[in-house]
């Protein structure tokens, strides 16, 4: 017994000297983590808090009258990490508003509606004519060129971008197809 003694009571001082450690080494490591963690925290949410990823810019519409089409266009980039996804689009413009595609099928232009248009992570995409737009059906009022119109875009991941496009002419140059 006393052989086992020995040992037992050495094994107990190498433990307790261990936890001793253990624990310095742990309040040591607190007090760094807490000054780390405060600096460090709020960037790292940055794009997980329901901040917006999501840049849209210079958005137009066509000039359109009142129970015409008409069809918008902008550029949306992408800052976050991970892909978004622009689902749909409201006004108050038109009855309804698609968005659309302009497929080019040998000598002529055909649209067809898409439910959904994906921007990767760090990418941009631009609704321009001959491409991408969103088709504004059945307006409500005409749309003069200066007139400013709103749009909400809304993202699969519940983001909401509202921006101000602009009625003008298509620039000069650009081509005109089917818009
Ligand atoms: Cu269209």
């Amino acid at each position: 017994m006393l052989i086992q003694c020995g040992p037992r009571v050495a094994m107990r001082r190498a433990v307790a000297a261990v936890l001793a450690l253990l624990l310095l080494t742990l309040a040591a490591g607190c007090g760094q983590d807490s000054g780390q963690g405060d600096a460090g925290t709020p960037a790292d949410d940055a794009g997980q808090a329901g901040e917006p990823t999501v840049t849209v810019t210079g958005a137009w519409a066509r000039p359109a009258p009142k129970g015409e089409m008409s069809a918008a266009f902008f550029v949306i980039e992408n800052q976050g990490s991970e892909a978004v996804r622009l689902t749909g689009v409201r006004t108050d413009v038109a009855a309804t508003a698609e968005i659309h595609e302009t497929v080019q099928e040998g000598s002529t232009a055909r649209m067809q509606r898409v439910d959904a248009i994906d921007v990767p992570a760090g990418g941009r995409v631009e609704l321009a004519p001959g491409g991408y737009h969103v088709m504004l059906m059945d307006l409500q009022r005409d749309l003069n060129a200066g007139d400013g119109i709103q749009l909400v875009l809304e993202f699969a991941d519940g983001q909401e971008v509202t921006v101000t496009a602009e009625v003008r002419d298509a620039p000069a140059g650009g081509h005109d197809g089917a818009h």
